[in-house]
């Protein structure tokens, strides 16, 4: 009898041992956290090198715990966002009746989340080219997260759009109609000289000259994107276009990235800016430091931006159609003086100023060098460039698909090496071979 007690024991110590082996082994194939990702860079001269990323043992090597994300210093006041014609029926959330028509993954990476979300300005009929980017987002990130997504739209987004692009996304998709006030002519533009300047651009064969509806978007993304009602519930942002690769997996969550090292504004790639669209965009910067010096703050990346100290620009900007960045700094005093400064001056329709160069005008005047963050990891094309990263060994544990040939960031056109001397960065390891 005894005997026999003791094989019953035996059998049911396997028994718990087979569903400890069992629990063990599942739980191994999760995806790997941002520590596991961070050591994969390790030893490669890359991560670890930049004075952007602290040694290891240093923050981010515990979860903290889910903390509301800190207020801005002065947030614009809700009566001010509220004055941006906000209240009408025009803004807000579209109905989406396909919202709940596939079950949504919650994503599985472990972790808390961020307070995030990719946005999207589109028209209806980049349907096809916004799901070719969501679809790489999604493959290459995403699933694994299920961070939400805005689309915004000067019109109405119709049925197919929303169809195609919940189907696609595993967070939540909320869909804006654009007030006609953030998209449109302000009563101080002179209507005619815009004209004329659109027809002379037109001559001169300036891409996108002669276009209305660029200059809508260029501003709208300047100065009102943030400030759409569905941004106002998040923190960060991870800008995303119709037509974009990304080429490698991203192994750890970029949002919680920018959070844990405090960083504000990133980019992929930069580049100078075509210097007809912008003939007096540092004259009106130059106005708005002196309106304004209490907005220029102290360690600057003024460097990246003027090769005399700031009086006259190189032209140097980051590529704002990646961008993963902190909304409430755009919706910081020091934003919004700023961009209403550059708005008055009309340059976004007497000229055909860009988004790009007016954000990182701000970003590298109005934060500190080092809350910019170069994602050397996160690999990208949007017509007609390359990110692809530096270092074959990141390549492959990433399993990028883009030719290192094709990296844009050690050619001359590119600002990037300019961005890695002024911050007093080592360029990552293996850059001299990728030029
Ligand atoms: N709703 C809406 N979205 C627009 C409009 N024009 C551009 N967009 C979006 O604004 C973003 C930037 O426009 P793009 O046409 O990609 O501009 P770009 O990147 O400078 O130029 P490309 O080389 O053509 O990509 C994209 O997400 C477009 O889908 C418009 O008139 N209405
Ligand atoms: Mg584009």
């Amino acid at each position: 009898m005894a005997g026999s007690t003791r094989y019953l024991r035996y059998i049911v110590f396997a028994f718990v041992a087979l569903i400890v082996i069992f629990f063990i082994s599942s739980s191994s194939q999760q995806v790997p956290d941002y520590e596991t990702a961070k050591n994969m860079f390790k030893g490669q001269g890359w991560a670890h090198t930049s004075p952007d990323t602290p040694a290891a043992g240093g923050a981010g090597e515990k979860e903290p715990a889910a903390a509301a994300p800190p207020p801005a210093k002065e947030p614009v006041p809700a009566e001010d966002i509220a004055k941006t014609p906000q209240g009408t029926t025009e803004t807000g959330t579209t109905p989406n009746p396909y919202a709940n028509s596939q079950p949504k993954l919650s994503g599985q990476a472990p972790g808390e989340r961020m307070n995030a979300t990719f946005v999207t300005l589109a028209r209806n009929s980049d349907v096809w080219e916004i799901a070719r980017s969501i679809r790489q987002v999604e493959d290459r990130f995403n699933h694994n997260y299920g961070y939400d997504w805005v689309f915004l739209n000067d019109a109405d987004f119709d049925d197919t759009f929303k169809k195609v692009t919940s189907a696609l996304t595993s967070g939540n998709t909320k869909y804006g109609k654009i007030d006609k006030e953030h998209w449109g002519f302000p009563d101080f533009i002179d209507q005619e000289r815009a004209r004329k300047v659109r027809e002379d651009m037109h001559e001169r064969k300036i891409i996108y000259g002669d276009s209305v509806s660029y200059r809508h978007m260029c501003r709208y993304e300047s100065g009102f994107f943030f400030r759409h009602p569905l941004l106002l519930d998040y923190e960060w942002y991870w800008r995303v276009e119709p037509s974009i690769e990304l080429f490698c997996d991203i192994a750890y969550d970029p949002f919680k990235f920018m959070k844990e090292h405090k960083k504000k504004y990133s980019f992929v790639l930069s580049l100078y800016e075509y210097v007809e669209t912008i003939p007096t965009l540092w004259d009106s910067v130059k106005g708005f430091m002196k309106a304004h010096p209490e907005h220029i703050v102290e360690g600057n990346s003024m460097a990246f931006l003027s090769d005399d100290g700031g009086e006259t620009y190189n032209h140097c900007h980051f590529w704002s159609n990646f961008e993963i960045g902190n909304l409430d700094w755009l919706r910081s005093p020091a934003y919004i003086d700023y961009f209403n400064h550059l708005d008055r001056d009309g340059g976004f329709f007497y000229e055909r100023w860009g988004d790009a160069p007016v954000h990182s005008i701000a970003a590298g005047l109005m934060l500190k060098k080092d809350e910019i963050h170069f994602f050397n990891d996160i690999a990208y094309y949007h017509v007609p460039f390359t990110h692809c990263p530096t270092g074959e060994q990141t390549r492959l544990d990433l399993k990028c698909h883009c030719n290192p040939k094709d990296n844009f960031d050690w050619n001359g056109y590119s600002c990037t090496a300019r961005f890695f001397e002024t911050n007093g960065m080592q360029k990552p390891a293996g850059y001299e071979k990728e030029q």
